[in-house]
């Protein structure tokens, strides 16, 4: 089929083809398969509207749930021609940021994969999340275009109107086939207008914030620090949702809904706050098409769920009522409604709509009126139902569930580990791949020689694949004989990448004085950090300057060696998660909701070196404490911190030499002539006077553990066999079995 459509575009033969032109054929092959692949939509259907969509390069991911990849990988072979580098052609689409994205992404795939109808809804960013370079140790952003001519869009024959408070938009619609894995096709909805004009964005990323017209849709998480960036959020989110809400009511009507029972026909997953304002525009639209009000508040809360993904409160959003009034004054009179309604009916003043100082809370919206919250891990719903949200917990105990995060294995194992994945089909069959349980069958191997050898022969080719890749993308050399450790992952001090740049310090300053490791350490890291968040920043600056510092330094570079990978993204993660040794999970216990990249790591034969945090505690019970190395203070006793105020970091530094030691070399001589003198000192100030997500707290287990894990490296036995049981053990962080439980607990489709 491939060599009719060539021949028909280019009247060309495949051989003749370049890369591009077998890459522009083949989207056209899959996007025709795909869309013949739809089905008409059921009575009842899910709506997941979310600000990001990070979903990575589709043409692999399609020709294997399309079941074609393997034959297209073979045809091009035989024509002289690589799948890998047809695939280079491919942008990555830039609609996300990080882990919340990124599930939303899986959740896609296993929806479409498990037959569910269900479409997720979001905006057409047109430079996306900013791509990051580097200069002089410090990291720069820049716009990151990926749409081009022939591309994944489909341009619809759509279009809404949307009101501002000054202005009108009309909106257009492209989509997205998200095709499951032998099964049907869904849509992944994404909104635009056609007044965006690229050409504003000037010098990086900046851009006049205040006309709307031209910037609605060209960044994701615009910067936000001032107030025309607020408004410029909320311009975005309610342009976002009241194209959701219109098409959803349109479509529930066309199959037969007569909005009284609209929760019969839709169910909308609000997935994080930024589309909570769809519940008022709902609300707005069944009255403006006759419904009384409380009956239009009474629907609509049957048909919102609500997903939280942190309990940092910063995230937490919280919009001023003067804002919303310069946006979208007719949601307010529906807000103030809901607001007093929640009031009449508790006194509790902190679970109002509306607080003191005029900021509307987006998530007690959605907690009022939605009719499920759910966390996104077991410790992580526990500790919204215990701290964090536990005042409505006492109130809606019944609305609480709990639903662990997983992710989609075509892409995760299938893909991203092609021969991990037919090594496995050899052994067990492939059963796995629609059952993700049946990786359980690896158990049997587990005192078989030639299976422990074959999987670290594996592992070695995939970091021997790794190393070339990153030698010819960004010129970087590592060794595929030294350990590969590596933490990725959107850089914030509670993730504390941080407490890994400590430990390169330690390590540093120990092979100095003349103790080596007995195995080389290459240690990765990858990570973008929110531009307008200096200290987080200032870590990328310590980490590059560490970089530069020992990779040329003879004397240390034999034995240890720091990469950060520039513009880490989803593609360079299906690079770096199938060559890894040490899977690096050290957030401040209670801080990381779940994470996503554990899993990822865990079901590719990583290690995790971890805090009790997230689902890396789900991942601990599963595997067994042999198989993971665990450290630092419990959620319990990091909450408690918090509560009784008696964290002190300094304490940490001036009790403890070797702490300072370490710390202090941040502002050494050594580093400063590399660096600059500011973003130190900001960052060394920062680790002794506030150090808010307490790496001096767990530091020196983390050194103790990482040296453990580092040392039973040295025994290839045990190490293969821990490999073992953590592939095996990974079937519960299938994305399917997570939507399998959105969809009986929560959704019922
Ligand atoms: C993130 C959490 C992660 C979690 C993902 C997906 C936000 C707001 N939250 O721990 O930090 O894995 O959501 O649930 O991005």
């Amino acid at each position: 089929m491939l060599v009719e459509i060539l021949q028909k575009k280019y009247n060309k033969t495949l051989k003749e083809c370049s890369n591009e032109e077998i890459y522009f054929g083949l989207l056209d092959m899959t996007k025709d398969m795909a869309e013949k692949k739809y089905k008409k939509d059921t009575k009842k259907k899910i709506y997941y509207i979310s600000a990001e969509f990070l979903i990575g390069k589709l043409l692999s991911n399609n020709l294997i749930n399309l079941g074609i990849y393997d034959e297209i990988k073979e045809e091009l072979e035989q024509n002289g021609k690589s799948i890998a580098e047809v695939e280079n052609i491919e942008l990555e689409p830039s609609l996300g940021n990080g882990g919340l994205g990124r599930l939303a992404a899986c959740f896609l795939d296993s929806i479409a994969s498990l037959g569910l109808n269900g479409d997720g809804i979001g905006l057409n960013y047109h430079f996306g999340l900013f791509r990051q370079v580097f200069k002089d140790c410090l990291q720069k952003e820049t716009i990151n275009p990926w749409i081009t001519d022939e591309s994944w869009l489909i341009k619809r024959d759509k279009s809404y109107t949307v009101n501002f408070k000054d202005f009108t938009v009309k909106s257009k619609l492209y989509d997205i086939a998200v095709t499951g894995y032998d099964n049907r096709t869904n849509w992944l909805h994404l909104f635009d207008i056609e007044t965006v004009d690229e050409s504003i964005v000037k010098e990086g990323i900046s851009f006049e914030k205040a006309d709307i017209e031209k910037n609605l849709t060209l960044f994701l998480y615009p910067d936000d620090s001032d107030e025309k960036g607020e408004l410029l959020r909320i311009y975005q989110q309610y342009f976002m949702v009241s194209n959701a809400a219109q098409m959803i009511l349109e479509e529930c009507i066309l199959k037969g809904s007569n909005l009284h029972d609209l929760y019969e026909f839709a169910v909308i997953q609000i997935n994080d706050t930024h589309p909570t304002m769809v519940i008022p525009e709902l609300i707005r639209l069944l009255m403006e098409r006759g419904i009384e009000m409380d009956e239009a508040i009474d629907i609509v809360s049957k048909t919102c769920a609500y997903t939280n993904h942190t309990i940092l409160s910063e995230a937490l959003e919280k919009w001023p009522i003067k804002y919303l009034n310069k946006v979208v004054p007719h949601l307010l009179p529906i807000i103030e409604v809901l607001d007093k309604k929640v009031r009449e009916k508790f006194e509790d003043p902190t679970v109002t709509i509306i607080d003191e100082q005029e900021r509307v809370h987006m998530a007690h919206i959605d907690i009022h009126y939605g009719f499920s919250v759910n966390g996104v891990a077991a410790l992580h719903t526990e500790i919204l139902k215990q701290n964090e949200l536990n005042n409505f917990y006492k109130i809606y105990p019944e609305k609480f569930n709990n639903k662990t995060n997983g992710i989609t294995f075509r892409r995760w194992l299938m893909h991203c580990n092609y021969p991990l994945t037919a090594y496995l089909t050899d052994l067990i069959g492939d059963g796995f791949k629609k059952d993700a349980n049946q990786l359980e069958k690896l158990l049997d191997y587990k005192e078989d020689t030639n299976v422990l050898n074959t999987l670290l022969d594996i592992k070695y080719d995939n970091k021997k694949a790794l190393k070339e890749y990153l030698f010819k993308t960004q010129g970087i050399e590592i060794d595929e004989n030294s350990i590969f450790d590596i933490q990725i992952k959107r850089l914030h001090e509670y993730k504390r990448q941080q407490m890994n740049a400590l430990y390169i310090i330690h390590k540093y300053l120990e092979i100095k004085n003349g103790k080596k490791p007995a195995t080389p350490i290459t240690l990765i890291f990858g990570a973008k950090a929110a531009p307008a968040y200096i200290i987080a920043k200032d870590i990328i600056h310590l980490i590059l300057c560490l970089q530069e510092l020992i990779n040329s330094d003879k004397e240390v570079n034999p034995y240890l060696k720091v990469v950060m990978v520039e513009n880490y993204n989803v593609t360079l993660a299906e690079k770096l998660i199938p060559a890894c040794d040490i899977s690096e999970q050290i957030s401040l216990a209670s801080k990381e909701a779940s994470g996503t990249g554990n899993m990822k790591f865990m079901l590719n034969g990583a290690i995790t070196l971890g805090t009790m945090d997230g689902a890396n505690v789900e991942i601990a019970e599963l595997v067994g404490k042999d198989n993971i190395y665990i450290f630092g203070e419990s959620s319990e006793e990091v909450i408690s911190h918090y509560e009784n105020r008696d964290y002190v970091s300094k304490d940490y530094y001036n009790k403890d030499e070797e702490i300072r030691q370490m710390v202090d070399f941040i502002v050494s001589d050594t580093l400063m002539n590399i660096g600059k003198k500011e973003n130190l000192e900001r960052l060394f100030n920062e680790l002794i006077n506030k150090d808010w997500f307490m790496t001096l707290l767990d530091i020196k287990e983390y050194i103790q553990k990482k040296e453990e894990i580092i040392a039973d490296y040295e025994d290839r036995e045990k190490w293969s066999k821990m490999m073992l049981e953590n592939i095996s053990k990974a079937g519960f962080f299938s994305s399917d079995r997570t939507i399998l439980e959105y969809n009986q607990d929560i959704w019922n489709v």
